[in-house]
């Protein structure tokens, strides 16, 4: 097939040339093409007509005599090595000599009229066969309602035999009907034949493309994919299962059902969000999983919404029945932090044995918030972590698969931007098995109100993956279209889709009329057999199983769930620590606590910084040439190493190259953060000779160290800081750090900042140790694009501005614990090389967000000597003023409190004025948790001193709001804390 593939590749431009120049065989194509061309408006030589060349070349290798004398002519020529102006021969041949030849293998020496009609006919089979395969889906039968279309337009394509009468627009007539066709290459119709007739080759193509299947994979511009996607379904005969499997899809069916008229049986007047019109739904899943544990997948990792989420619980995750009950009782009391809103929206981690294949399973369901979708890259960040962490390159080991409604799959962005990571190398899941529960409806919202596409799918299309729509009232058609679907991922490393098209039986929740604004669907959906009955029926009535065996089923599961209901209420206490969906086993003692509340020093042995400062100045490879400029750098990197001293992203770097030594993997990801925005951090050297070759010295830093992976990103905020996200849920030994281009940037991934970062361990006790870079500075850009707006995130901090607090031993470390999130602005390396590292140090994880600095990455003076990061060194929450002022305090005026670069513009201004004794500057490091010990200290320093916070930014953001009331609680209001920017901070009346 490879070899196919490479002669149809070589041969595919000389193609183009030949129909180029060929008039004669481009009119005749053309008339042929009028029939299959998707539109008027595709370009001759593009899109599906490039096609037709190959097609023509497999056809022509199969039988040379097959195709048109001017292509055998070609095709040979092409062959034997002409070049591709060559292959094609100018002169026409001649044409009397080839169709007399033609015609004569076909018999028909004397007849060349009928002979070319033959020819003709065949070429318009083909043609046939090629428009089921691109648009039988629009006519299939997909919706169990029989009301919607699917792809919301009720045309039939013009080039589907659904009458009798367009058999003539492919020039065919009803007489030909039961003329005999050979079959061409890209059709596996025939099964063991080779050609069929006209009749049955329209029946064999409806069965495969207009039932209860609508494929869409034509637009796959892989050849070698669309043939094996129509072998899997177009092959007579393939939809075939076994008595045993009928029967364990029959129980299946009967959990999903029974558990959700469980559930309404006992809470009548309790949202569930049920799946009732999609119970296909639990067994797909299951197949999914079954035949994933089949081919070697050990671990599952899901993602999705409201709907149905609890019958996965249940009946695919397996938790214990009890468990689920009693979230619905009110008395039930949480015994730890987290909302506790179970049923929708927390996690679940959960090994067992995979009964159809005996093999363990891992299958863990991130937890999500209502923002619909927005889990998508979080699974796959999860996902991709497990696999890395494994070595398992090729996904063959863990998997992701996401759950979507309609109207969420069509409507949100992020679904589109995680599609785009679906293939970048450090980003791929190897393949993500996508399944809709395609109700056809979106809360109160028609599907032609909510989309603009035919279907709810289409966004899948950007990354050629396969669609396969499917009726959920055909619970075999949906468990043969999952199990092409892992077979598709197993074999191509590549996303697929699984439509299920569906309905809704209820409103969008169970306490929703649906009738006020969907009458007529409703009234078609009351009248709807449910599918496990028609299922029921049709095993019972091919006696596949008895009516007694079925209603013993029932009986078995309704037993299983009074008595589960039963031991629910023994249970009075929520155990949220028991909904995780990332344990992470030895990190915390047995109690889900840390094992201590202290931080150990965070600074390095002098050696190690010199090692790390070494390998940052050079080139670990031989013969590997860099750029000039860069050299330069490197040897300004070496030069400060001598000298002890680090700039910014020197800093970094030992930061970075210390803890890889310690075995914590750093995984570095963003808009350009190889090299850095501002051309600073250079982590990847590009050898100026060789295209492509790359080296990360950091990875070659020590003989054995963890991996650092620093990868440039999509141009994506959502889908990417979500991705990381969830690469930092599976492992607390890992430094996971985003870096936005601006900082400004990150509010279009406010969503994940909002729901997951800062409120997810309060949420879902889930710690998470993510690192947030957001370049922050006033530098020219332009004041909305300079910010990375602190304001935002100080407010979406916990700590409380109005409690003093107890200032015990621990104090440092148990603030930090108590805290959703650490925000810090570092002034200088040091303090941003402790802060990473104490990111890891900590016995638990929290997010980080730093601003980061643009103007300092080069100033000269925002350097720090080795001597404040040698061991026995911390990060400092609070740099005091240390100068004349400092040595004075009684003399002096002002105190002046800031934070990040500005403190280098007031130092000079400072300076320029004279003011050295009479002001101190102290900074302000970690501004959240607020370090009120330290800001006491120095409040108490200066006590007949005003006090100032002085900033870049306006005053209704950046910092003050946050800063002012724990500055007035520190002083029991006794001193105000006043508001200055810094070009005024010195003039104003007090100083
Ligand atoms: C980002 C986001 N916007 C709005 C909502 C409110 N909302 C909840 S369910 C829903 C309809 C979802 O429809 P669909 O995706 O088709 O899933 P279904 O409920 O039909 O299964 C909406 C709009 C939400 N949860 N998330």
């Amino acid at each position: 097939m490879s070899h196919l593939r490479f002669l149809v590749a070589t041969l595919k431009p000389h193609g183009i040339q030949f129909l180029v120049k060929q008039d004669v065989a481009r009119k005749v194509f053309l008339q042929r093409q009028r029939y299959v061309s998707s539109g008027a408006t595709e370009p001759f030589l593009s899109g599906s007509n490039s096609n037709y060349v190959e097609e023509m070349y497999y056809t022509w290798l199969e039988n040379p005599k097959s195709v048109h004398k001017s292509w055998d002519l070609f095709f040979r020529n092409a062959n034997a090595g002409a070049p591709p102006g060559q292959a094609y021969q100018t002169h026409l041949p001649d044409l009397s000599k080839s169709r007399a030849l033609l015609f004569q293998s076909h018999g028909l020496a004397k007849t060349p009229g009928k002979a070319e009609k033959l020819v003709e006919d065949h070429l318009a089979v083909q043609s046939l066969i090629r428009a089921y395969q691109i648009r039988g889906h629009h006519v299939a039968q997909l919706d169990p309602l029989g009301i919607l279309d699917a792809d919301l337009d009720s045309f039939v394509p013009s080039d589907l035999i659904t009458t009798i009468d367009k058999l003539g627009l492919y020039g065919l007539h009803e007489s030909d009907l039961d003329k005999v066709f050979r079959l061409p290459i890209i059709t596996f119709i025939g099964g063991d034949e080779t050609a069929l007739s006209l009749r049955e080759i329209i029946k064999r193509l409806e069965n495969t493309y207009c039932q209860h299947i609508g494929l869409e994979f034509m637009f796959i511009n892989d050849v070698e994919q669309c043939q094996w996607i129509r072998q899997k379904f177009e092959t007579p005969g393939v939809m075939k299962f076994t008595n045993e499997e009928k029967r364990t899809l029959l129980a299946r069916l009967v959990r999903s059902m029974r558990f959700e008229d469980f559930l309404a049986r006992k809470w009548s007047s309790e949202k569930r969000f049920g799946l009732e019109g999609c119970e296909v739904m639990i067994p797909a899943l299951k197949t999914i999983i079954d035949k994933s544990s089949e081919m070697g997948v050990e671990y599952v990792i899901m993602g999705m919404p409201h709907r149905g989420r609890l019958n996965v619980l249940a009946n695919v995750i397996r938790k214990e029945l009890e468990q689920i009950f009693c979230q619905f009782d009110p008395k039930l009391e949480a015994a730890d932090e987290g909302s506790g809103d179970v049923k929708y929206h927390l996690g679940m981690y959960h090994e067992r044995i995979n009964r159809a294949t005996n093999k363990n399973i891992t299958l863990s369901l991130v937890a999500n918030p209502s923002h619909l979708e927005a889990v998508n890259p979080v699974v796959q960040g999860k996902t991709k972590a497990e696999q890395f962490y494994r070595g398992d390159t090729e996904g063959k080991k863990v998997m992701s698969i996401l759950l979507h409604g309609d109207a969420a799959f069509a409507g949100q962005g992020v679904v589109y931007e995680t599609f785009h990571l679906s293939d970048l190398p450090s980003y791929t899941t190897n393949g993500t098995i996508h399944v809709v529960v395609n109700n056809q409806i979106g809360f109160t919202t028609d599907p032609r109100m909510a989309r603009s596409s035919p279907y709810p799918t289409d966004v899948a299309r950007v990354v050629n993956a396969p669609i396969f729509h499917v009726n959920a009232d055909d619970p075999e058609a949906v468990m043969y279209v999952c199990n092409v679907a892992v077979e598709w991922r197993n074999t191509f490393n590549k996303d697929v889709v699984v439509d299920l098209v569906c309905y809704r039986r209820r409103g969008h929740n169970e306490m929703d009329e649906p009738m006020f604004t969907q009458p007529l669907m409703y009234k078609q959906i009351h009248k709807q057999v449910p599918v496990l009955k028609k299922y029921a029926d049709k095993l019972i009535a091919d006696g596949t199983v008895t009516l007694q065996e079925f209603e013993e089923e029932i009986a078995k599961y309704d037993k299983i769930c009074e008595e589960a209901y039963t031991r629910s209420k023994d249970k009075k206490i929520l155990h949220i620590k028991h909904w995780l969906d990332s344990p992470w086993p030895g990190f915390f003692n047995l109690n889900g606590e840390p094992k201590s509340m202290t931080c150990p020093p965070t600074g390095i042995p002098e050696d190690m910084l010199n090692h790390i400062g070494n390998g940052a100045s050079s080139v670990p490879l031989e013969g590997f040439k860099i750029h000039g400029g860069l050299s330069r750098i490197l040897k300004g990197r070496l030069e400060m190493t001598k000298n002890r001293v680090v700039d910014w992203a020197l800093g970094e770097y030992m930061a970075f190259g210390s803890l890889l030594k310690e075995g914590i993997h750093v995984r570095l990801s963003g808009q350009d953060v190889e090299r850095g925005t501002f051309s600073h951090r250079h982590h990847v050297l590009h050898d100026q000779e060789v295209d492509k070759r790359t080296c990360v010295p950091m990875n070659h830093l020590w003989e054995q160290q963890a991996p650092y992976t620093v990868c440039n990103s999509s141009l994506s905020e959502y889908g990417v800081l979500g991705f990381e996200l969830g690469f930092a849920m599976a492992s607390p030994n890992a430094l996971v750090c985003w870096e936005a281009q601006f900082g400004d940037f990150h509010n279009t991934a406010q969503c994940i900042i909002d729901q997951f970062i800062s409120s997810g361990q309060a949420k879902w006790v889930r710690h998470n140790g993510i690192v947030l870079l957001l370049p922050h500075g006033m530098e020219g850009m332009g004041p909305e694009h300079s910010s990375a707006r602190p304001e935002r995130f100080l407010q979406m901090s916990n700590d409380d501005s109005d409690a003093y607090p107890e200032f015990s031993a621990d104090f440092e470390v148990s603030q930090l614990y108590e805290c959703n999130w650490i925000v810090v602005n570092c002034s200088t390396p040091a303090n941003y090389f402790h802060v990473l590292r104490r990111q890891i140090l900590l016995p638990f994880r929290k997010p980080l967000i730093i601003f980061t600095p643009k103007s300092l990455l080069r100033h000269p003076e925002a350097k720090s000597s080795f001597d404040e990061m040698v061991s026995g060194t911390s990060f400092r929450r609070v740099i005091p003023e240390d100068g004349a002022a400092a040595h004075a305090p009684n003399e002096v005026k002002r105190v002046i409190f800031c934070t990040g670069k500005v403190y280098y513009d007031l130092i000079k201004e400072r300076k320029n004025q004279d003011l050295e004794k009479q002001v101190a500057i102290t900074r302000l490091e970690q501004i959240s948790p607020f370090p009120f010990d330290l800001v006491k200290e120095e409040l108490e320093k200066y006590p007949g001193a005003d006090l100032v916070w002085c900033q870049e930014e306006h005053k209704n953001i950046g910092y003050y709001d946050y800063v002012k009331p724990r500055f007035r609680t520190i002083v029991n209001h006794t001193r105000p804390i006043w508001y200055e920017t810094y070009f005024r901070v010195f003039f104003a009346s007090r100083v």
